[in-house]
């Protein structure tokens, strides 16, 4: 991560007040919402109590998470303020590594809070940036927190939802989408809703997960579907919750 703000570089949460900084950046420049900081309070703190690192099962999870980008019909990354804040370059990059759309989608959605989003995104290198004609909708949401594209969200088969609200992530799940969660707290609804959770910080599942598409691009099908058969979710969140109740903070 660069170093965008005066943080002292040996302190023990220097990632961590880099991303701070980085999320009121968002809110600053109309990208992310106030509601944004709050969210990534929450997140912190289960990242703490995680260590602040990838555990092996967020590992394998992310792993599994991309063997169904790859295998998708059609796959969205779905961005919200907090996403488009924290990691634009990191999801153009799994983007481009994993041939999924890119999609912005707001809980809180404005006209210029979605076009602030997809012009950030676009100077983080992204080509076609989805959501912004919302000519579709997830059925079971009210009005403005259920648009989406109809060749975007509406369409796909494979949907990477970050930080969800657990209202969206179940109303994506019902419509029968494969979906994928990143979100530090296990019990979250979204997690639970999620055929593949992802119990990490986004700022560190992302690159990793690039890094894997990367190694699994060379790979048969067959060998990701194995991969995909072989996941257990309750497991994977059984285990982030083992993690965070028998970690040793610093
Ligand atoms: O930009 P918008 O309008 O779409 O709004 C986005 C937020 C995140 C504000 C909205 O979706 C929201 O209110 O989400 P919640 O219900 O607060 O849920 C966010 C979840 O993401 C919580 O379970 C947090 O623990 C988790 N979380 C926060 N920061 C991170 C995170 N998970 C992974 N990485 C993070 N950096």
């Amino acid at each position: 991560m660069s170093k965008h703000v005066d943080v002292p570089e040996d302190h023990p949460r220097y990632e961590s007040l880099l991303t701070r900084h980085r999320i009121e950046a968002g809110v600053d420049k109309g990208i992310t919402s106030r509601q944004g900081l709050i969210a990534q309070g929450r997140g912190e703190a289960f990242d703490y109590l995680l260590g602040e690192r990838t555990t092996d099962s967020a590992d394998a999870a992310e792993r599994v998470a991309v063997a169904h980008l790859l295998l998708a019909e059609h796959a969205v990354l779905s961005v919200n303020g907090n996403v488009a804040a924290l990691a634009p370059a990191e999801t153009v990059e799994l983007a481009e590594a994993t041939g999924a759309d890119i999609e912005v989608n707001l809980f809180n959605r404005t006209e210029e809070r979605m076009q602030a989003i997809a012009d950030h995104l676009r100077e983080h290198g992204a080509r076609e940036v989805k959501g912004l004609t919302a000519d579709a909708r997830i059925s079971g949401l009210s009005h403005e927190r259920g648009k989406v594209d109809a060749d975007g969200i509406y369409d796909a088969d494979v949907v990477l939802v970050p930080l969800e609200d657990g209202d969206r992530a179940e109303a994506l799940a019902e419509m029968g989408k494969t979906e994928l969660v990143v979100d530090l707290n296990p019990g979250s609804r979204s997690a639970r809703a999620a055929a593949v959770p992802i119990v990490d910080n986004i700022v560190r599942a992302l690159p990793n997960m690039t890094k894997h598409a990367q190694e699994l691009a060379q790979e048969d099908e067959a060998t990701l579907r194995e991969l995909v058969e072989g996941f257990d979710a309750q497991a994977a969140l059984d285990e982030a919750e083992r993690e965070i109740r028998t970690g040793t903070f610093e």
